[in-house]
């Protein structure tokens, strides 16, 4: 069974109610085997599909969560049991399947609602774990800032909130026994349930109003860069198709960059220049199918700077197979819509290009016509995209005439960082200027204004 307690995915059940309790911050992120050399978790995987039967994902998310896949079942029907997930037969199978592969933790791609979580680990006598407490695992683990750890835990406690009925049954399993609930925290005639809920709904409450501090800090940060007037530019994509990669060999900077999944939480804001002109590209979370509705909720600040971007850069992995990758591109659409940036200017940027043979590159020029294909390794298409970029800036800006008095040389100062070609004539009343500007900037200039354009 699964004894790690604290290693591996099993201890998810007890993260944000442990901290709850005590104040603590969840243990690091875990591979394996830990340092006391106890088995890693072994994981048999399980899906209730209407068709195919590629766990791959699955399989990816375990893997960088630390655990060991041991093997699979699929079960092809419409729709998952609404008691058990899979079907009675198939979960009578399963339990055999198990004890051949001596697995002692079976994980589901799909959310499951808790009482089918309940029934199956009542008849499989191992703990069941569903797609989103893997998700919210690796977050857990990835989570390096202040914001991050207090959206993760968010996150967290709300899914704990719906499965507090098994809390204590999971620590136990766990060997982690019954914890003290320490003074004032059993009220009397309370159930341990009640008790648990009650901590939990403050706790959540008190994570919400720190995060919105913590956002506060954020907003004065966004101020000062929109003061700046520069565009920005926000990428977004599937997890692992090489956004930090490409920030990095878009701005020339060393953001982390890893072969795993989720591995960037934080946004990350660079300056890209490009013919004389600046761009803010901003990288942070990326997204995967079936992407655990807690977490779009407690990261909605971080996923702000992609919604308040001028233009999004949709990064896709050109290597996955084209059905996935349809797949991938629409569950970051879909994620975009979600929080709102749905609206925004988009670009497709295929990476990866290094990766491909001739054949491919047809293909990927024939399915995406307006992409452009990049490698953020090789440096391939690089230029291209920057000039891209540019273009669509271009494209938003707008002619302006006007006559900016001497007393706003500050003003003056500003025009020229932001301007794409800023032609200048001193007259007796002012600076006389022809200029285009974004159209959000252009606002700001009205008031100065000649021949009634601004
Ligand atoms: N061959 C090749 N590998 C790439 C390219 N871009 C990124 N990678 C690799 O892809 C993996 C993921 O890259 P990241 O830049 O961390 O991807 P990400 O989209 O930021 O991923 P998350 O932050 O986890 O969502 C790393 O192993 C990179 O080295 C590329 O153009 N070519
Ligand atoms: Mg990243």
């Amino acid at each position: 069974m699964a004894q790690e307690g604290r290693s591996g995915i099993c201890a998810l059940h007890s993260f944000g109610l442990e901290r709850t309790r005590n104040g603590r911050s969840a243990p690091p992120h875990q591979g394996v085997p830990d340092r006391a050399g106890r088995a890693r978790q072994r994981a048999f995987l399980i899906a209730a599909l209407p068709e195919g039967d590629d766990l791959s994902e699955l399989r990816e998310l375990l893997r960088t969560a630390g655990v060991a896949p041991v093997g699979e079942l699929v079960q092809h029907r419409p729709r998952p049991h609404p008691n058990t997930y899979l079907g009675p037969g198939k979960v009578a199978e399963l339990k055999a399947l198990l004890e051949a592969a001596d697995a002692n933790v079976v994980a589901c791609d799909d959310e499951l609602a808790p009482r089918q979580e309940r029934n199956l680990e009542a008849e499989l006598g191992v703990p069941v774990i569903d797609r989103t407490a893997i998700i919210l695992d690796i977050f857990a683990g990835h989570a390096h800032t202040a914001e991050g750890k207090l959206q993760v835990e968010l996150a967290q406690l709300d899914y704990n909130l719906a499965r507090m009925r098994g809390l204590w049954t999971h620590l136990e399993r766990l060997g982690a026994g019954r914890m003290d609930g320490g003074i004032g925290t059993r009220g009397p005639g309370e159930t341990q349930i009640e008790t648990d809920r009650r901590l939990a709904r403050d706790r959540i409450a008190a994570l919400r109003r720190r995060l919105v501090e913590v956002g506060r800090h954020r907003d004065t940060m966004r101020a000062e860069r929109e003061r700046a007037h520069l565009p920005r530019v926000a990428l977004a994509g599937y997890t692992n198709a090489g956004k930090s990669t490409l920030l990095n060999a878009l701005t020339g900077s060393e953001v982390g960059v890893r072969d795993s999944l989720f591995h960037t939480l934080d946004p990350t804001t660079r300056t890209m220049r490009r013919d004389g002109r600046d761009y803010l590209v901003t990288d942070t979370v990326g997204f995967i199918r079936k992407l655990p509705h807690q977490l779009v909720e407690a990261f909605s600040a971080t996923l702000e700077e992609t919604r308040l971007a001028d233009l999004v850069l949709h990064v896709v992995d050109a290597c996955a197979p084209e059905e996935e990758r349809s797949e991938m591109t629409r569950a970051v659409e879909d994620v975009l819509e979600e929080i709102g940036a749905g609206e925004a200017s988009r670009l497709l940027v295929v990476n990866k290009a290094d990766l491909l043979d001739a054949e491919s590159r047809r293909e990927i020029a024939f399915r995406h016509p307006g992409a452009v294909l990049v490698s953020a390794v090789s440096g391939e298409g690089l230029d291209e995209l920057a000039d891209r970029v540019a273009a669509t800036f271009e494209r938003m800006l707008l002619p302006v005439e006007l006559l900016v008095p001497y007393a706003e040389g500050g003003r003056l100062a500003e025009l020229h960082e932001v301007a794409g070609d800023l032609e200048r004539t001193e007259t007796a009343d002012g600076v006389r200027v022809s200029a285009r500007l974004p159209a959000a900037i252009a606002e700001r200039y009205e008031r100065f204004a000649v021949d009634g354009r601004s």
